[in-house]
């Protein structure tokens, strides 16, 4: 049986090498990014910051929940979202389109010219609620 093992073995282990570089060869095909979770500066605010792929270079397109105390979703916010590079001292040469999806969902659009670290700097205002927060995000 010995015999039989040592070609079986060498077999497993150049299967899994051809499978190995197979995935390698897909390296394109990148995983969504996790979600960003942050509260606002008020602690009222639950955010929750989806970005559907890798930020780059470029108009990018984010999911953004926002729930109050209860985990309720917050609807009818007027939300504002300036990109800042803190590193550059500048903002972004496009503005920031924001518009809600459905109850608390809302679909945030950011541009960002260059790559390296940014800040998106929200606020909120519905009523006398006037909240803010700051994500910083990588953008490759
Ligand atoms: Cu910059």
């Amino acid at each position: 049986m010995r015999t039989i093992e040592i070609p079986n073995r060498a077999l497993r282990a150049l299967t899994g090498l051809t499978l190995l570089l197979t995935l390698s060869a897909c390296g394109g095909e990148e995983a969504a990014p996790d979600p960003i979770h942050l509260m606002s500066d008020s602690m009222e605010l639950h955010l929750m910051l989806t970005p559907e792929a890798t930020l780059g270079v470029g108009t990018n397109m984010v999911d953004l929940h926002v729930m109050d105390a209860d985990s309720n979703p917050v609807t009818g916010l007027v939300i504002a979202i300036e990109p800042w590079m803190p590193a550059h001292g500048h903002g972004a040469t496009m503005p920031t389109t924001v518009h809600e999806l459905e109850d608390g969902h809302y679909h945030v659009m950011p541009y960002f010219q260059m790559a390296g670290s940014w800040e998106l700097r929200m606020t909120f205002a519905l009523g006398t609620l006037s909240d803010t927060a700051t994500a910083t995000v990588e953008v490759q």
